[in-house]
């Protein structure tokens, strides 16, 4: 099986899963886990783990990134005169009583509760070993052919054309496909930090797991509670990035040894309520050309596994905080939708 790559990142799993893997991580939640999931289940309650998907509001954290809009192709109800909003079906035929409503929804993917998804981050590598850097994703996918780039931005949406710029590979429909359902395991940074802003190192972790008895293993989907959904859901909207970029914990993504116990330990994914599951601390260890986001870079680039980004857990956590525990069921695919680099994601927690 000829694989994309003559070189492979030094710490990348790129060929683990097969040439032609576009799962990554993923891979290892199976029926197994499934199962394993299915075990922590005695209660039977739900937790809805994702914000409302106009939260964290604004663009104040991230400029590119905007709030949903809805516009109404058909409203049905009281008809207010704008005809092309409501459509009483007793328009066509007198005989007919019902009224239709329709949505259009621009939705920035990754806006709000999100997968990262293996096409989101990529870098400028050797992959050919001809000492010329080319931009290369997850497995030696190429950017041009596999990931096509996005045109300049017009800043008009053109509904007549389909030849949108798409991740050919790496699709955020893969995980759809696939399912995203198996056992998870909470981490609480909140019960340790509270509302400090502090990028957790190895160390700190290992003793944060052995402290509260939180046991990881292959194919676990891993969630760290920060306490960040709170303020951003107290801020109602209207977030004041000052304070969110500055508060709460996040792991260390400058942490050689953090990153390694990631990969090591065959979690399938990585989860939180922050904006970007790493904190950088104040000072970088890092030196010489670098990722200016390494925990993204080590974990969609480097090793296939997904990034959940500002999940709602508050609720969840506090609750498994009482009842001592710390696994859950997770169900949580993304949009069915071919091509996306990213996704919003309604996720379910079951125990
Ligand atoms: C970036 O593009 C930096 O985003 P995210 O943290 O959502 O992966």
């Amino acid at each position: 099986m000829a694989m994309r790559w003559k070189k492979r990142p030094d710490g990348s799993n790129w060929g683990a899963f097969g040439a032609d893997d576009q799962l990554g991580a993923m891979n290892l939640v199976g029926p197994e886990q499934v199962r394993k999931g299915l075990a922590e289940v005695c209660h039977g309650r739900t937790f809805c783990l994702s914000l409302p998907l106009d939260h964290p509001g604004g663009t104040a954290l991230h400029p590119r990134r905007h709030p949903p809009r809805r516009f109404a192709t058909l409203r049905g109800g009281k008809n207010e005169g704008a005809q092309c909003f409501c459509h009483a079906a007793s328009r066509d035929n007198p005989l007919y009583c019902d009224v239709f409503s329709d949505d259009v929804a621009l939705i920035h993917t990754q806006y709000s509760t999100q997968w990262d998804g293996l096409a989101h981050v990529g870098a400028e590598f050797d992959a050919d070993d001809d000492g010329t850097e080319e931009i290369v994703f997850y497995n030696g996918f190429r950017a041009g052919t596999d990931i096509k780039p996005a045109p300049a931005a017009t800043g008009q949406i053109r509904w007549d054309s389909y030849e949108d710029p798409r991740a050919e590979a790496l699709g955020i429909e893969n995980l759809a496909r696939h399912g995203v359902q198996g056992r998870a395991v909470m981490v609480d940074l909140h019960r340790h930090y509270g509302q400090d802003n502090h990028a957790v190192t190895f160390a700190e972790l290992m003793n944060i797991l052995k402290q509260d008895r939180v046991v990881i293993e292959r194919g676990d989907m891993v969630c760290f509670y920060t306490g960040l959904d709170t303020l951003i859901l107290g801020m109602n909207k209207q977030p004041v990035a000052e304070i969110l970029l500055n508060s709460c914990a996040g792991l260390d993504g400058s942490d050689e040894q953090l990153l390694n116990w990631i990969s090591e330990t065959g979690m399938a994914a990585l989860i939180s309520d922050n904006f970007a599951v790493e904190l950088m601390p104040k000072s970088s260890r890092a030196s010489g050309r670098h990722a200016m986001l390494p925990l993204h870079h080590h974990c969609l680039f480097k090793n296939g596994i997904h990034l959940g980004e500002l999940w709602r857990l508050d609720e969840l956590a506090l609750w498994l905080r009482t009842e001592g525990r710390s696994r859950f069921l997770l169900t949580a695919p993304p949009l069915a939708l071919p091509g996306a680099v990213g996704s919003p994601v309604s996720p379910i927690a079951t125990v």
